[in-house]
């Protein structure tokens, strides 16, 4: 199973040269200090407040101590996700764009509720293209789940309906709800999304209960604005964050709280099914020092 120290090696190799102990900062003036955190996507306001924080006088070895605590501040609380004992079956919709890895991590999801001991479905509303929904159905095959999905040119909103009404039947406590890539500019695919919403509460009041945008780490700030555009269509009420291994961009997680004000839940750390982690601020701000401290 991938960890954080690996997943975050690209942006370290970029913030390490601020954040490391072993580094020598002297060495750098203040512009290649902002030029390095900018371009690993932290936020500009955060920037700032962490070139202040090592420009004012502070005792020696307390570096670290100094920006873990601003950075912790700015991630601010992250609740643990628990699987609901109630209302089921409980609907969680994954939302993104094309190849984020909504398919990837819904079943990443469905495998987590089967070892937790409930009964998970997939939902392949997919319909958008031809292989959106097989794809789907071919890992709740391989992990061993319910499925149901529609064909391409089917209504996804009916879809989503069908997959609640069999859940219920079937007795399913959880459903990962799986939705066609779109982009946050078009606007009758975005339509679809609370029409999806409205079909499935029809069926089972409060669903769905939870949706979730899954976001691309490697496109850094850009998916934050996606996000928010999504967020005025549908309201999110959690972040997956995707390929944060590989991204050199992850100091975007830094402007999540602030820009939606949404909780990271959790972190694909790698491609395999196990590589799907609750989002940990502790050890996420950790691998972006040196590793020789971990
Ligand atoms: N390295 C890495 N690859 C991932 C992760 N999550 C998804 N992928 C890959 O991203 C690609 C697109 O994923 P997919 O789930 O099909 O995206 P979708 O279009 O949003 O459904 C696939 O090759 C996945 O294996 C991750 O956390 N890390
Ligand atoms: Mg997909």
């Amino acid at each position: 199973m991938a960890g954080w120290l690996g997943a975050l090696k690209k942006t370290r190799n970029i913030l390490g040269k601020v954040f490391s102990s072993n580094s020598n900062l002297e060495e750098l003036d203040i512009e290649e200090i902002e030029e390095l955190l900018l371009r690993s996507d932290v936020p500009a306001r955060l920037t700032m407040e962490i070139v202040d924080a090592l420009e004012s006088p502070f005792k020696k070895g307390t570096r670290r101590e100094r920006l873990t605590e601003i950075l912790m501040k700015e991630l601010g609380e992250t609740p643990d996700f628990n699987w609901p004992s109630e209302n089921k079956p409980y609907v969680i919709l994954l939302l993104g764009i094309n190849g984020s890895g909504k398919t990837t991590t819904a079943a990443k999801l469905a495998k987590k509720a089967l070892g937790a001991g409930l009964k998970p479905m997939l939902c392949g509303s997919d319909t958008f293209r031809a292989a959106g929904s097989s794809q789907l159905k071919l890992w709740s095959e391989r992990i061993g789940c319910d499925f149901v999905g529609g064909e391409m040119g089917h209504d996804a909103a009916g879809v989503a309906f069908n997959a609640v009404e069999s859940a219920i039947e079937k007795k399913c406590d959880v459903i990962l709800v799986d939705t066609a890539g779109r982009m946050h500019t078009k606007t009758p695919l975005m339509d679809e999304l609370p029409k999806m919403c409205r079909s499935m509460n029809k069926r089972r009041a409060g669903s769905p209960d939870a949706v979730w945008m899954v976001l691309d780490a490697s496109l850094g700030q850009n998916a934050v604005i996606q996000a928010k555009q999504f967020n005025e269509v549908v309201p999110l009420t959690g972040i997956v964050v995707t390929k944060l291994d590989g991204s050199s961009k992850a100091g975007f997680l830094f402007s999540v709280r602030t820009e939606l004000n949404v909780p990271i839940l959790f972190t694909g750390l790698g491609e395999g099914e196990d590589d799907l982690v609750p989002f940990n601020p502790t050890e996420f701000v950790n691998a972006l020092f040196d590793e020789e401290s971990m």
